[in-house]
């Protein structure tokens, strides 16, 4: 038998769980996720390697009706993906059942694309079992899915049954990325998005979504199996620097342990890091601040 394989994107609304979905796939954490819309900026990579296939998974930005220029970039990268990839992976979550404008213009974007589309609904653990029934009827009678899967990200549920549905679909085709690749991204991407994931824990209101993270160096002394990252919080005012750093430093001193702690589970070294604040004015509706930050 000929070796399987395709790109699949990952697309919905925000916040119904598309990157916990590609993190369970990987069964490793590569995207951050959050209770909060709009945590995914950028598309990743998440590449599933089997003996007979290999499943090129795209997460991308939830897809949302904005203004913002950062927000808007975001969506047209989403959007983007859909022309690049062989399977389109939509995931909602029951709230969405009263279709929401989100929603309908993703359906209108997917029955452009005629690509096979399959649906996870997610968050089932959240449900009860009588609910989902009518919503899988609801969702079938649509004609643009040629699948609907049940299933809990978070947990696991269905998630089988969805690469199951997604194998059949692949095509006859190279292994396009070696298979102890993970990600496109790089350790400095990585771990600048796991020091936002910890912002967007931690703060609240406008601050997360005026936040950007860069590191800025990164050096690894591999005789003390030490990690050194520096790395700068961009915020768009000087009064978010100063909730950023929190009352005697509090804040960014929770929000650098914490980071602390997961990329020295993930990259199994000791991790030195030392988080800088800067203002960046408006970076969030400038083009070129926005290009500078990697959106
Ligand atoms: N109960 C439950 N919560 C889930 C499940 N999947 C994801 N979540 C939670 O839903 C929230 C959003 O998850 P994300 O994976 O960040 O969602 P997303 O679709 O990538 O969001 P954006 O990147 O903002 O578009 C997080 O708090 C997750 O823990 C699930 O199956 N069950
Ligand atoms: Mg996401």
């Amino acid at each position: 038998m000929s070796f399987l394989s395709g790109f699949i994107a990952i697309i919905g609304p925000p916040n119904v769980g598309k990157s916990t979905l590609l993190n369970r796939f990987l069964g490793q954490k590569i995207a951050i996720t959050s209770p909060k819309p709009q945590t995914t900026r950028n598309r990743i990579l998440g590449i599933y390697n089997e003996d007979d296939c290999q499943m090129v998974f795209i997460d991308t930005p939830g897809i949302h009706q904005t203004r913002s220029l950062l927000h808007k970039s975001m969506v047209r990268s989403a959007k983007a993906s859909l022309g690049e990839v062989d399977i389109i992976l939509l995931v909602v979550e029951l709230e969405e059942a009263g279709h929401s404008d989100e929603l309908d213009t993703i359906l209108r974007l997917l029955k452009k694309t005629a690509k096979p589309a399959i649906m996870a609904i997610n968050k089932i653990d959240l449900i009860k079992k009588e609910r989902l029934l009518p919503l899988i009827e609801s969702y079938s009678k649509l004609h643009c899915l040629d699948s609907i899967v049940p299933i809990s990200a978070l947990y696991g549920d269905g998630v089988e049954t969805l690469r199951e549905e997604l194998k059949k679909r692949l095509s006859p085709g190279p292994q396009f990325f070696p298979p102890d690749m993970l990600t496109d991204k790089s350790e400095e991407f990585l771990i600048a998005e796991i020091i936002r994931e910890k912002i967007y824990y931690e703060t609240r209101e406008e601050l997360p979504y005026s936040s950007a993270v860069m590191v800025e160096s990164l050096e690894e002394d591999s005789a003390r199996n030490l990690l050194t990252v520096m790395a700068v919080i961009y915020v768009e005012k000087a009064s978010q620097k100063g909730m950023i750093i929190g009352k005697n430093g509090r804040m960014i001193k929770r929000i650098g342990t914490n980071a602390r702690m997961e990329i020295e589970r993930i990259f199994s070294l000791k991790v030195y890091l030392e988080l800088f604040v800067k203002v960046e004015k408006k970076w969030s509706s400038s083009t070129r601040s926005l290009r500078r930050l990697g959106y």
